[in-house]
């Protein structure tokens, strides 16, 4: 017999055994994504709007040799301000746990811890994609072949805008991955509701999704859903104005010769600066956004489960 090293937040353990819905959040965003203290206001927020759609969060992250399926808020502040937490991806998920190294989970590694402990929806900002450039460099992230064989419907707010989205749609095309525009046809991009490509599926409500992620389980399907929720229209930055600070953070990157892992926390970081806090206002509002879809879906598969 094996044991997991999982290691439960006790309101996350109660919500798993009574069959209640509970929705995983990744710590990247929280020690890569945004600068401390706006990650751990950010992160507390996120909670508490799973928490007002009546379901629990549960907050991943690597800690003393184990899976944490739900932080303390003391736990959540000392993940916030550490700055040497590892980026965990697949790659670095059973390492990271046998040396007993503090690790942030992307959106590839929750989804791994997110499934292991029995969580079928998970809230983040933006996936990783296919990088600009990938033609040369091969950067593409993780995130996409884990949502190819994880099966957790992943909600984000679309690829992010620093991507090759056209790019990104065919890999994820290629993993057999779902991409469902929420409430419109146009797929969102991250800090824009729309970014000119109409996005390969659409859905309107939270039951149908969480009646196809069920559809998905009862067919033997591997791999998960993603759910592009646009940025709610008060919050967003236009496509036309957050593009051409693409451009600039992309070219400072390729000057400083950012690579690999490093990439797409330098672009958040950097044009973070470019739009002076705009893009980190953006971020936070379609994060929460994304929370309280996930809480809605996770509510309605724990209803219609049979
Ligand atoms: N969403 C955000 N900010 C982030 C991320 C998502 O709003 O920082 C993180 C996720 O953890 C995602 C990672 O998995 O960015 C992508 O990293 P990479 O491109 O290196 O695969
Ligand atoms: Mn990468």
């Amino acid at each position: 017999m094996t044991t997991l090293p999982l290691r439960f937040a006790p309101d996350v353990a109660e919500a798993l055994k009574t069959g209640a819905p509970v929705v995983a959040l990744e710590s990247t965003i929280i020690t890569h994504g945004m600068p401390y203290p706006d990650n751990l206001t950010t992160a507390r927020a996120v909670e508490q709007d799973i928490r007002d759609q009546g379901a629990v969060p549960a907050t991943i992250a690597l800690m003393d040799g184990m899976i944490h399926i739900g932080l303390s808020d003391a736990d959540l502040e000392r993940l916030a301000q550490t700055t040497d937490a590892k980026k965990i991806s697949r790659a670095d998920l059973a390492l990271c746990l046998t040396m007993g190294w503090t690790g942030a989970t992307t959106v590839a590694a929750t989804m791994i811890c997110a499934h292991l402990a029995g969580i079928s929806v998970f809230a983040t900002g933006g996936i990783g994609g296919v990088h600009r450039g990938a033609e040369t460099t091969f950067d593409i992230s993780a995130d996409l072949t884990e949502l190819g064989q994880t099966p957790v419907t992943v909600v984000a707010a679309g690829p992010k805008a620093i991507l090759d989205i056209p790019k990104t749609l065919e890999v994820l095309e290629t993993q057999g991955v779902p991409v469902i525009a929420y409430g419109q046809d146009a797929l969102p991009a991250f800090w824009s509701r729309s970014c000119g490509i109409t996005a390969p599926l659409r859905m309107d409500d939270a039951g149908q999704i969480a009646a196809a992620h069920l559809m998905r389980a009862r067919l033997g399907l591997t791999g998960g859903q993603l759910i592009a929720n646009p940025i709610p229209e008060t919050d967003e930055i236009p496509h036309g104005e957050i593009g051409p600070i693409i451009e600039q953070a992309l070219i400072a990157a390729e000057q400083q010769g950012i690579a690999a892992k490093e990439v797409t926390p330098f672009l958040l970081g950097h044009i973070l600066n470019l739009t002076a806090g705009a893009s980190l206002t953006a971020n936070i509002a379609l994060v929460r956004n994304n929370a309280r879809l996930a809480a809605r879906i996770a509510t309605e598969i724990a209803a219609q489960y049979p």
